[in-house]
């Protein structure tokens, strides 16, 4: 599939790191064995659940989340050595002829090497030892291939990914208010761009409030996206209040007949409580013209801040109602694995990613492509 392809490929320093991690787990005690590469047994069923999902929808009340998981007492690992890449003649031998193969054992100490490989990846504690946990079940004992060892976690991935993996839902409400959060730098202006893009091909009427107006660059920022995906945007004076700016947004919208209104924020105040304010106004203000909005909170995060983004979620769920995540600049960074952390930690949806600084440069969050391309496996 090319989007597979391209998605792999934007998230090859993620994959890269993983896969190498891998390559030195198995050559590291392991040992070359005549091929044929054995089927991969179905997998068992999960021994430790990942945090159940709702799945009612569309509904305009967020849903419950799970309670977070307890904290782990174990200490972040340092990540393991990943030995220099021998020459690529070298690499070939040392795996063998197409006979043979290199295998490992799945033992204590392989286990210990994956977790930390994965805790590395930015997967975080709990869920790396959830993830392997659940791959050595029922495999203990048995000599794996990188291959399987691959797939076996990519499997895991996905299985934790699955149920957080939801497109952003529209709602037959009009204007559906979608209000973008997230800090300072994260990529909420150009995510709304993209959005905007996706929905006006998608032959909704969008409208977008620059709702950031404390920079004047910000403004006109917006304005070049929405220029770009030839949508309207609604502005106010700079230093002008923001809440104000979003009632004659939604006003407006609504005297259009808009499906959509996407309103920007900004990521940067003085501190916490002048954020939560400003937020908190916005909702209040927004709710005079219609009592049912935001109909969403999205909430968008940078992948390269990796475990960052773990407090970043904690901070705005006190700050606002977030209904969903959007994860941008996983091209380009070898933290990718924060996102299965987020899935295993808050299980709030994640609607989309961010792969690049285009315009198409967002796709929808699919669980399998994501899990393969994090883990370097190529789907055939
Ligand atoms: N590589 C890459 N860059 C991105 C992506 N999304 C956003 N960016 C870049 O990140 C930088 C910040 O993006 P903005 O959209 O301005 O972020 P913001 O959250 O609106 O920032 P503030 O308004 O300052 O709070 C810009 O240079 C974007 O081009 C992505 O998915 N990949
Ligand atoms: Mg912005």
């Amino acid at each position: 599939m090319a989007f597979f392809s391209k998605l792999k490929d934007k998230l090859f320093k993620s994959s890269s790191r993983l896969e190498q991690g891998l390559d030195a787990i198995v050559e590291d005690g392991g040992e070359e064995t005549a091929a044929p590469d054995p089927v991969l047994p179905e997998p068992e069923p999960a021994p430790q659940p990942v945090p159940e999902i709702p799945t009612t929808e569309p509904a305009l009340e967020p849903p419950e989340q799970p309670a977070p998981a307890p904290a782990d007492p174990k200490p972040i690992a340092p990540p393991p050595e990943i030995p220099e890449s021998k020459g690529i003649l070298n690499r070939l031998f040392s795996r063998g002829s197409a006979a043979t193969e290199m295998r490992r054992t799945l033992d204590d100490d392989m286990l210990e090497q994956l977790e930390e490989l994965l805790i590395a990846s930015d997967m975080g504690v709990d869920t790396a030892l959830r993830v392997t946990s659940n791959m050595a079940e029922g495999r203990f004992g048995r000599k794996l291939s990188t291959r399987e060892i691959k797939q076996l976690l990519a499997q895991e991935v996905a299985r934790v990914m699955e149920p957080v993996a939801r497109p952003l839902p529209i709602y037959p409400k009009r204007p559906q208010v979608v209000l973008v959060v997230g800090v300072n730098g994260s990529g909420k202006t150009t995510t709304i761009g993209k959005l905007a893009s996706q929905f006006k091909q998608a032959g909704k009427k969008v409208v977008i409030a620059a709702g950031d107006t404390f920079r004047a660059a910000a403004v006109e920022q917006l304005q070049v996206w929405g220029d770009r995906a030839g949508v309207p945007v609604l502005t106010a004076p700079e230093g002008s209040d923001p809440a104000s700016l979003a009632f004659d947004a939604l006003t407006r919208a609504q005297a259009e007949g808009a499906d959509l209104l996407m309103i920007d924020t900004a990521g940067r105040l003085q501190n916490r409580t002048d954020l939560m304010e400003e937020l908190a106004k916005i909702v209040r203000v927004i709710r005079k013209v219609d009592d049912t909005a935001p109909h969403n909170t999205l909430l968008v995060l940078d992948a390269t801040t990796g475990q960052n983004a773990l407090s970043q979620v904690e901070t705005f769920r006190k700050l606002a109602d977030v209904s969903g995540l959007i994860m941008t600049k996983l091209d380009g960074t070898a933290k990718g694995g924060v996102l299965v952390a987020l899935a295993d930690k808050f299980g709030l949806p994640i609607h989309a990613i961010g792969v690049g600084e285009q315009i198409d440069d967002l796709a929808p969050f699919d669980p399998d492509e994501f899990a393969a391309a994090l883990t370097g496996l190529d789907k055939g």
